[in-house]
């Protein structure tokens, strides 16, 4: 079900749990600011989630409330995970749903990493 990203922050949501280490994940990378993690069910044959540490449930509330380090750390951990895994020459595509419109499922700011050859168009 999708959800609202006007929403306010639910500490029981799944990347929540994720970030305490109360559910496992396949974690790939992790920094003050950031943690990334495969997901689940892979759309790709890279799909990375990043995700901030901070209580933020859309691309829409980081961007309004998130202080001046936190975008900056969180935008450069997304680089870095993507340099890490050795993507740049090959190429990725990132993607953060926000909201009902967008299918937007988890409420925690998660941006996709998609990578792997047949990516193909852009579909809206
Ligand atoms: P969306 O942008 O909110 O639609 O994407 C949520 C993603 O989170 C989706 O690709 C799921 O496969 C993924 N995911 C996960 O990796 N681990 C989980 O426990 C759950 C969802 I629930």
């Amino acid at each position: 079900m999708p959800i609202d990203a006007t929403r306010p922050y639910d500490d029981e949501n799944v990347f929540a749990k994720i970030l305490r280490d109360e559910i496992p994940s396949r974690r790939v990378y992790e920094d003050d600011y950031a943690i990334a993690f495969h997901d689940i069910n892979p759309q790709a044959p890279t799909h990375i989630l990043v995700i901030p540490r901070g209580r933020y449930v859309s691309w829409d509330d980081f961007s309004a409330n998130g202080s001046d380090a936190e975008i900056a750390g969180f935008v450069r951990a997304v680089g870095t995970v993507a340099r890490a895994a050795g993507l740049v020459a090959p190429g990725y595509r990132l993607l953060a749903n926000t909201g009902i419109d967008s299918g937007q499922e988890v409420p925690h700011l998660h941006v996709h990493l998609f990578a792997g050859h047949g990516l193909g168009p852009l579909l809206v």
